[in-house]
């Protein structure tokens, strides 16, 4: 086999494992074994760029960002449907059927909830993706669509000319990260599912689309060339065949009667689904008759669309309870009158911001729509002025932090208002559990509850206090005996040698995750020096953005932050990034590699030991590689290691290693 075949067979294994992860919902193999392979091939087309082909998995994201969209002619229109909401409407529309196609069967289809897409494929690979538009103009998405892994950038045989239509979503889970990300970062939060799918495809940089998390559903053939399909059942049946993602829920229907009972089926299951679907698509199932009954001016006559009710309830906003969270953004959430809405009561619901608040015009005491985002947040729509009696109440953000008093502060380009003061007692309980959880400085045993009660009692008034704790304080706490007390202060004292990375991670700068610090001291290796760092420096570390640097420096310019650290210093607590002080080193400077299964821990596992003793892992052998651990039906890998003479271990000796530490 040359290289290039190698190559081409690396490809063929990476589509296969996204096809089972991304269509399948069935991984074969652990992320880890997958990005190996994945690191693979692109170091290989690194050093070989002129064998890089359109349709290999390296290709999702690349190239730079777009200045503006072009346009697409659709070859075939992308139609809308005709909706009915009723077994009567259903009815009715079976009726005009019939007058063409006497006994007629269905397809009943989830209608996603998502943005329409056509995709157009030459010689079986992905060449054009494009926006619904207005149906007969679109815009080219191609670049961005391309990172949704769901989607195929090669089909199962090299079929001339295809043109498919589907559906783009994001899934509920992913619709609730991101919204949750977005409120830590005091951005702009997305109304639904449907709406954040919209914002993430009309990306001019195809890198933040990579990042949300799309998927799609494709569920018809717009154009084919050299292939006779008859019906819709054959349709999906092909579609599933050349590796589209096809919603597995349809069914074929009989008669109308089977299609309501579908409908009213998912109008029941519709919330335990992972992505919203607002009703459910009927096709006609034969082809044939669909030319008869034609098209009016803007929909097919042989496909409706049955909506479900849109899931929104009426309800009192009682008060607003204003919250304050660790980063000190400060949030109001409405207390309603309790409602049952999609399966749950609901008696809160978060109102995002006061920006909002204002926007929407929504009073205390105002009748309101809500419904649930993504399925799960209750979220109020809007207040119906109409009925207000006036003793309503206008909602104001607070000018000072409820908690503490300090001033409240909006930051530029942010919706969000802030308490700054990292020593509020509100945003000290949660940068307590921040600062005490594993990332950061990892005190085992001071959880939520402990906290709770630490400040409470005021035997915690900043995150310092903490070192200054003494066991007889402790044991006075709710279930905490002399024993869980010591263990405790042992807990605190050993977080003292903790590397600086543990520190940079818990004092919760903005934009700044665990593993940004450990990157940022890889090259910054003391206290001292990130306060004297500069933005310029800063910049220079990879991954390193604007806004993170930006973010560390007005962090170390804010004198209560500095003394805060003085005081930790003065505590005991480390300052330096060393190798963490009690940890072994036995595979320092070791280049390692693993071949076959290992029965006793995961790729993952074994990765992590290696990484922490100070080795790496690498994916192939060469006269570089230090020992090759092999596990049950080893690879090529454990053929090559003894050709070149390379020390072989057994995972017995090798997790003598592990266990030795
Ligand atoms: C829109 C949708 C269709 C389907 C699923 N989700 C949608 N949003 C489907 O056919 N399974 S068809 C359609 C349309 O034709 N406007």
């Amino acid at each position: 086999m040359d290289l290039k075949e190698y190559i081409e067979k690396l490809r063929e294994e990476i589509r296969r494992h996204d096809h089972h992860y991304y269509v399948l919902d069935n991984p074969l193999i652990s992320d880890a074994e997958y990005d190996r392979l994945m690191k693979e091939l692109k170091e290989l087309e690194e050093k070989h760029p002129e064998l890089i082909t359109p349709d290999s998995p390296t290709q999702r994201v690349g190239g730079k960002p777009l200045e503006k969209f072009g346009t697409y002619q659709h070859r075939v229109p992308l139609l809308s449907l005709d909706n009915v909401f009723s077994l009567e409407e259903l009815r009715e529309f079976d009726r005009r059927i019939k007058k063409e196609a006497p006994n007629p069967s269905y397809v009943a289809e989830l209608k996603i909830d998502g943005l329409s897409i056509a995709l157009i494929y030459e010689d079986g690979i992905l060449k054009t993706a494009a926006t619904r538009g207005d149906g007969i103009t679109g815009e080219d998405v191609t670049s961005n669509v391309k990172t949704i892994k769901a989607i195929p950038l090669r089909l199962k045989d090299k079929i001339k000319n295809l043109q498919v239509r589907g559906e783009i979503y994001m899934p509920k889970e992913a619709f609730l990260r991101l919204n949750q990300e977005q409120e830590e970062k005091g951005g702009k939060t997305f109304a639904n599912p449907r709406n954040a799918a919209a914002g993430s495809l009309r990306q001019l940089d195809p890198r933040i689309t990579a990042g949300r998390n799309l998927s799609a559903f494709i569920y018809d053939i717009l154009y084919i060339e050299g292939e006779e399909i008859k019906t819709q059942e054959e349709a999906l049946n092909f579609l599933k065949e050349q590796g589209f993602p096809v919603n597995p829920h349809y069914r074929f229907c009989q008669d109308i009667d089977e299609v309501y009972e579908y409908c009213r089926e998912y109008g029941e299951k519709r919330h335990e689904l992972p992505y919203e679907i607002d009703g459910v698509v009927v096709k006609l199932n034969p082809f044939a008759p669909r030319e008869v009954l034609g098209y009016t001016a803007k929909s097919p006559r042989w496909a409706i669309a049955f909506k479900f009710p849109a899931e929104q309830k009426e309800t009192i906003l009682k008060d607003v309870e204003i919250n304050v969270g660790r980063t000190g953004i400060i949030t109001p959430t409405a207390i309603l009158e309790p409602v049952s809405l999609a399966g749950t009561t609901v008696s809160r619901a978060s109102l995002h911001n006061f920006d909002l608040v204002k926007e929407k015009d929504i009073r205390i005491g105002d009748t309101v729509l809500v419904h649930k985002a993504g399925d799960i947040i209750p979220e109020i729509i809007a207040s119906l002025p109409e009925k207000r009696t006036g003793k309503e109440k206008k909602i104001e953000a607070p000018e000072y932090c409820p908690v503490c008093g300090s001033k409240a502060v909006q930051y530029p380009d942010e919706v969000a208002i802030r308490c700054d003061n990292i020593n509020c007692p509100a945003r000290l309980k949660e940068s307590l559990i921040f600062f005490a959880s594993r990332d950061a400085m990892d005190i085992e045993g001071m959880g939520p509850a402990v906290v709770e009660q630490l400040v409470d009692k005021g035997l915690v008034k900043s995150i310092d206090d903490i070192y200054r704790l003494k066991a007889e304080e402790l044991e006075k706490l709710e279930r905490m005996g002399p024993k869980s007390a010591s263990n405790l202060i042992k807990a605190i004292e050993d977080s003292k040698k903790r590397p600086l990375h543990h520190l940079i991670t818990a004092l919760g700068i903005r934009h700044i995750g665990a593993k940004t610090a450990k990157t940022l001291t890889r090259y910054i290796k003391s206290i001292d020096e990130f306060k004297k760092v500069t933005t310029d420096e800063l910049k220079q570390i990879p991954e390193v953005g604007d806004k993170m640097a930006e973010s560390i420096i007005l962090f170390f310019s804010e004198p209560r932050n500095i003394a805060m650290i003085e005081n930790l210093k003065a505590l005991g607590v480390n300052m330096v990034e060393e190798e963490e002080i009690g940890e072994g080193q036995a595979l320092a400077g070791k280049t390692i590699v693993l071949t076959g299964t290992l029965k006793s821990l995961t790729r993952k596992e074994a990765e992590e030991f290696i990484e922490k003793q100070g080795g790496k892992t690498s994916s192939s052998v060469s006269k570089k590689t230090d020992f090759v651990v092999v596990g049950e039906n080893p690879g090529s890998k454990y053929e090559k290691a003894r050709e070149l003479g390379i020390a072989i271990l057994t995972e017995a000796e090798f997790l003598e290693i592990v266990n030795q530490r």
